[in-house]
């Protein structure tokens, strides 16, 4: 199937793509608030103004699908149907967490929803996915593996390896490049030499260019890369074209110390091309949705939001002591 003969969403697909779309910014935005109280234990790279690519590509998986996430996962979690209670308490270091408190912000994973993990390391889960594709390709259960990565970790040698061992073996691997047009505090213009996309023709991938602000945009590209790669013809790419609102950690401005790397109006012009208020303007339009039901959406988002927030606040912190046994699996050094 082409990505024009993509069913578009239902209603029903309609509003949950909506619905976790604010899932993930409500989240988020509770966090960024704890960070600028000081309150919140280590860093956090914040997903606002993603959201759509995260929601777009893994609301067209199935549970038994793969994913692997960045250091700014949080949105690929939950919008694989990861807990939001246990992420929460993941972040804060606590023992419910989702890896007992022992992986935090950037490790976040649950292998019984195929999210293969956060990563700190830059490129690493390009190699994850295209070894589940292969454990996938073996098992022959269909399965496929989503790999979301940044512009940034496109720079990385193991991407190159990637395309061509994924392009040999027919993997079922679908790459997703989330181009929000930096690296830290570097913009993508000064070490990214030309087209990302061009990388992946040049192994004659199928590839695809979306608007990453545009959930139904990515859910079509989406649908149709699946397909491609579950009926065994190979490795799909497709760059998601988007923008990263938030600075590249929370706590950046003190790191920056007063410098600074883009304009403030540049921020507010993709601040207008917001993916969850552009895609509610589109549900009200289509009358697909009213206000009330959106607003009844934002009501149960919120209650999701405090009770993963009380959650956490109710559990214990991390035993230290996991560590050895996460380890040496059981030896103690
Ligand atoms: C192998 C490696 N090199 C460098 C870093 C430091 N680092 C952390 S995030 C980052 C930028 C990544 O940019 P991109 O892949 O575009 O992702 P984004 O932060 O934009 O989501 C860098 C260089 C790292 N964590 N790992």
């Amino acid at each position: 199937m082409s990505a024009q003969q993509t069913p578009p969403p239902n209603n029903e697909q309609a509003l949950a793509l909506y619905e976790r779309m604010l899932l993930i910014r409500r989240m988020e935005e509770k966090l960024s608030a704890d960070a600028a109280a000081g309150v919140l234990p280590g860093a956090v790279h914040l997903y606002i103004g993603q959201e759509a690519v995260a929601v777009g590509v893994c609301m067209q998986l199935k549970e038994t699908d793969w994913i692997t996430s960045t250091h700014r996962g949080h949105g690929h979690f939950l919008a694989k149907g990861g807990d939001p209670k246990t992420m929460m308490a993941e972040i804060w270091g606590k023992r419910t967490g989702i890896c007992q408190g022992m992986g935090g912000s950037m490790h976040v994973a649950d292998l019984t929803k195929g999210i293969l993990g956060a990563n700190g390391i830059v490129g690493a889960g390009l190699a994850i996915a295209t070894g589940a594709a292969f454990g996938a390709k073996l098992s022959g259960e269909g399965r496929v593996a989503i790999c979301f990565f940044g512009d940034g970790a496109s720079n990385q040698g193991v991407f190159m390896e990637c395309l061509n061992v994924s392009t040999l073996w027919g993997l079922p691997v679908v790459f997703v490049c989330e181009h929000n047009r930096f690296s830290e505090f570097t913009r993508a213009e000064q070490v990214t030499s030309g087209e990302i996309v061009d990388r992946a023709r040049a192994f004659k991938i199928h590839c695809q260019v979306v608007d990453g602000n545009d959930v139904t945009a990515v859910w079509n590209a989406t649908a149709d890369a699946v397909a491609r790669a579950r009926r065994g013809a190979g490795p799909c790419f497709i760059e998601a074209q988007t923008y990263r609102i938030k600075g590249h950690m929370e706590f950046e401005k003190e790191l920056l110390a007063g410098g600074k790397y883009r304009e403030l109006e540049e921020i507010e012009s993709w601040r207008a091309r917001d993916p969850i208020d552009n895609y509610a303007r589109k549900l009200l339009d289509s009358r697909v949705a009213t206000q009330e039901k959106l607003d009844e959406i934002g009501v149960r988002v919120s209650r999701t939001v405090d009770d993963a927030v009380a959650f956490s606040q109710a559990s214990e912190p991390a035993d230290p002591e996991l560590v050895f046994d996460l380890m040496f699996a059981g030896q103690k050094p």
